[in-house]
């Protein structure tokens, strides 16, 4: 008899406004699929620790100063240089849990309002990542996420950005095939559950002879 060749991993993203629960439902989603048996890593954008992800968390919190256009290609940068690792985990079996990617990218950036960064300019530098498998977007209303404290003191968390973020996260995910929309107002469990449905059906349909797709214009 043949040896069943391994299947490959699936590449699941998480990606929603500030105080949706994402990094919660990343992790409570981490822990339920390594009780399955299923190996299983979490990552998050940005990655503070490298040294990109330095320069991103010092402008985050406000101690730097970064023109529109090179912030932007440093989030991107930061996904770059881990998009080969990303690869070799799936490939090895391993489905990888990524907290915020390219979306978070694009919509943040094109939040600005600055007139020579639209979501096609922020786009570009996105093409040929690792594509997801599965994207969830947990969905939380200005009044839910006030309720969750409001705002935290980091660059973005303010009444403007938030609304054109949430604009603009509807306007990519509208026209974006394999994304699940998740109602994050309700309890942690309920969305969990909701979450581990999703992703169990994803992880179901990945073989070793469907390879990890790249992301396209
Ligand atoms: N953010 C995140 C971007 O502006 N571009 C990106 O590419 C990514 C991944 O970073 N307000 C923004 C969104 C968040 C901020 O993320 C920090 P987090 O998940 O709150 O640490
Ligand atoms: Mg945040």
């Amino acid at each position: 008899t043949q040896a069943q060749p391994t299947r490959r991993g699936a590449l699941i993203v998480v990606e929603g406004l500030d105080r949706a629960g994402k990094s919660s439902q990343c992790e409570k989603l981490r822990d339920y699929l390594s009780q399955q048996g299923s190996p299983v890593k979490y990552i998050r954008f940005p990655d503070r620790t490298t040294p990109i992800g330095k320069l991103i968390d010092s402008y985050l919190r406000g101690s730097s100063h970064q023109d529109d256009h090179s912030i932007h290609l440093l989030f991107s940068a930061n996904r770059w240089e881990v998009a080969k690792s990303i690869e070799e985990e799936i490939a090895s079996g391993t489905t990888v849990i990524v907290d915020r990617y390219s979306y978070s990218g694009v919509v943040y950036s094109a939040a600005k309002a600055n007139p020579t960064l639209s979501l096609e300019w922020a786009w570009q530098p996105e093409i040929g990542l690792p594509r997801p498998d599965l994207c969830l977007f947990l969905g939380i209303s200005p009044e839910e996420a006030a309720k969750r404290g409001g705002f935290g003191a980091e660059r973005y968390e303010n009444e403007t950005m938030q609304t054109r973020v949430r604009e603009l996260f509807r306007t990519i995910f509208e026209k974006q095939n394999g994304v699940s929309i998740i109602d994050a107002g309700k309890s942690i469990d309920e969305v969990a559950s909701e979450i581990q449905g999703a992703v169990a059906g994803c992880i179901a349909r990945m073989d070793a002879t469907a390879p990890l797709g790249k992301l396209g214009p």
